[in-house]
């Protein structure tokens, strides 16, 4: 008996306890939020961003680093940095163009001098307009480039310049299964990025759109099977592609279609001014699939090196139509089924939405209101029309979600608005509707919404690329960081901005958000991989065959990194030679990496498990030079250090 009743005065007073630790922990989590001055909904916001130590974010994001050249990997919705690849500008950290051979043929295959790119628009690979997790394209408008990144380490592969043109802007955007990578000029010049005076811009200037052939076999693209369409010269602007029953279509919309040219020092208006007169511009409609035909077969002319179909050839055999789109266009997006074409008028509060069935029925019945000055026809506007909402000031890009609403970025509202499509996706009354709108802080460029340009997206989340960040972060002096802000978009809720995250980078632009399972990447290279090929390299070493070979004045170093040593750990060269230094790491280990670090000679790499790098640089100066891994990879890593001895 009085076990028992001491078991159950036990038991209860555990209740008890409990009871109070429930009680207590409310009433501390009141009491940080009164402290920290939360409301309700910051803590709602906090609960559906706060991600564990250990917890994986279900969603990356892969965002423009603008002018810094690069590309940003971020987490959804913990909105936490996770990595950052170079792209057209070095990166001492990854050692990109930091020394290593490899990383120094990519960069100059865009161009030898060029060692910085502005990078507006990442596109994944696509495989029936959905995701792939294989590859991630870019652009860089500074120079007309593009570049590959492979997603399985995820680094750039390849950058290409185009022949064409000097400065580009829609690109890039891919084919629903990655047949091409597109790329449009922007501030045109004349063809093969030959010479004319600006006295000449209407008759010898011209827009240029580019089909660049992706292998994915060999993960690169082809220039030989890559063709361009020359356009007139208006500024060609964003790019979207059809999919689904827009299929094998291409839509371009261009500012400047007034063809105006600059000389504000003798009386001519500014730029500005004089590129947004018109009240209506052109949205360029390609078939590229007929395209492809007429570039395959022969007589097709190559300028610069690249197969180029006339303007005079686009418009004979029916492949390129124009559509008045409001004024000063800037984004043009499909939506999921790929029947209706948003385009949104950065002075006009509407979004303006064409029907892709309308606009195939216009064009078999050749239904035009006249042509442009270069003869290329314009569709009749009401007979492809199929809504026309008020959304707001300065509506510039436009993403999907699950169902059927669309989201538009309003530029000088700072703000996005919700809105929903028509047919299939909402009927009647409820079709074409403003529904909602957010404010956002500041200046929203694109915005991304998870998988929100393509066939299948999802739900759940957006994110405003803030132009300006404003007041919403401590002063850092004159220069801010750009601001990204997690909006939440669940089904009919009002939206609502969760969490800031500044970007102390270059301006943001455009951003896809993937499914983080769509991605694999591998964990270490295979042994012995060279990262620029991602085949075996030939200069691999193993361990126990390090070497040191001499030829003439060129030294071949064969040289291996595992904890906690580099072998060889003593180079003895002449002031004058060759040195190439082919680095193996042999390690097997995930995030064993090793850097490699010679002093004064402006060289470091990155050697992750497996991967093969080479150095090469003329021993210019003489002395003595330590050697090092840059990465604590060890107790002894302060330890993993030898001499180049320069005679
Ligand atoms: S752009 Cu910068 S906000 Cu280059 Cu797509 Cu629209
Ligand atoms: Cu290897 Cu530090």
């Amino acid at each position: 008996m009085m076990i028992l009743s001491r078991i159950r005065f036990i038991l209860s007073g555990y209740l008890v306890l409990l009871c109070i630790a429930t009680q207590s922990q409310a009433s501390v989590l009141e009491d940080i939020a009164k402290k920290r001055g939360l409301t309700a909904s910051d803590m709602r916001a906090a609960l559906m961003t706060y991600t564990p130590s250990g917890k994986h974010d279900p969603y990356l994001m892969f965002a423009s680093g603008g002018h810094a050249g690069s590309v940003l990997v971020i987490g959804l919705p913990s909105m936490r940095l996770i990595k950052t690849i170079p792209v057209f500008s070095p990166d001492s950290w990854q050692g990109w163009g930091t020394g290593s051979l490899d990383s120094k043929r990519i960069l100059d295959g865009g161009g030898k001098a060029l060692r910085w790119g502005d990078l507006h628009h990442p596109a994944l690979s696509e495989t029936n307009g959905v995701y792939d997790g294989q590859f991630l394209f870019v652009n860089d408008k500074a120079n007309a480039r593009v570049a590959v990144i492979d997603l399985r380490d995820f680094s750039t592969k390849q950058i290409l310049q185009n022949p064409l043109f000097v400065n580009d802007h829609g690109g890039t955007f891919v084919t629903p299964n990655t047949e091409y990578i597109i790329e449009t000029s922007q501030y045109n010049v004349p063809l093969g990025a030959r010479y004319a005076p600006m006295t000449d811009y209407k008759k010898k200037y011209r827009g240029v759109v580019t089909f660049w052939k992706f292998d994915r076999a060999q993960g690169k693209i082809n220039l030989s099977q890559s063709f361009s369409i020359e356009l007139p010269p208006y500024w060609q602007d964003i790019v979207d592609l059809g999919k689904k029953v827009s299929d094998g279509y291409l839509f371009i919309n261009s500012i400047n279609t007034e063809l105006a040219s600059p000389d504000n020092m003798n009386q001519k208006p500014q730029l500005e001014m004089a590129v947004s007169r018109n009240d209506m511009d052109f949205l360029h409609v390609i078939d590229w699939k007929k395209a492809e035909k007429v570039a395959k077969s022969a007589g097709t002319q190559k300028t610069a090196g690249m197969k180029l179909i006339t303007l005079k050839q686009a418009i004979q055999e029916k492949l390129l139509y124009f559509i008045h789109e409001p004024k000063s266009p800037h984004g043009v997006d499909v939506s999921p089924d790929g029947n209706y074409i948003v385009v949104s008028g950065k002075l006009d509060p509407h979004v303006t939405v064409f029907e892709f069935n309308k606009l195939k029925n216009a064009i078999a019945q050749n239904l035009v209101q006249g042509k442009d000055e270069y003869g290329v026809p314009i569709l009749k506007f009401d007979s492809v029309l199929a809504a026309q909402i008020e959304v707001g000031l300065g509506p510039l890009h436009t993403q999907f979600d699950k169902q059927g609403y669309a989201y538009t970025s309003l530029f000088l509202d700072s703000a996005i608005a919700k809105w929903s499509l028509g047919e299939p996706y909402h009927k009647g009354n409820a079709a074409w509707k403003l529904l909602d709108k957010v404010s956002v802080h500041y200046n929203i460029g694109h915005l991304s919404c998870v998988e929100g340009d393509t066939a299948e997206p999802g739900e759940g989340y957006c994110v405003s690329l803030n132009k300006w960040a404003i007041d919403r972060f401590p002063n850092v002096g004159p220069l801010l960081p750009q601001n990204f802000q997690l909006v939440s978009t669940t089904g009919s809720e009002k939206m609502q901005v969760l969490y800031d995250m500044p970007i102390p980078n270059a301006e943001p632009h455009y951003a896809q958000i993937v499914k983080a399972e769509r991605l694999k990447p591998w964990s270490v290279y295979p042994l012995g991989m060279s990262a620029e090929t991602m085949k075996p390299s030939p200069v691999a070493t193993l361990a126990g065959k390090e070497r040191i070979v001499r030829k003439g004045n060129t030294v071949d170093v064969y040289m291996t990194t595992i904890r906690s040593h580099l072998t060889p750990d003593l180079i003895n060269v002449k002031k004058g030679d060759l040195v190439r230094i082919h680095l193996s790491s042999i390690e097997r280990a995930l995030d064993a990496t090793h850097g490699f670090a010679i002093s004064r000679y402006n060289i470091n790499v990155s050697l992750e498990p497996g991967k093969v790098e080479t150095v090469e640089f003329k021993a210019d100066q003489s002395g003595v030079f330590p050697y090092y891994c840059t990465e604590f990879c060890s107790a002894l890593h302060l330890e993993m250090t030898g001499y180049l001895v320069v005679q």
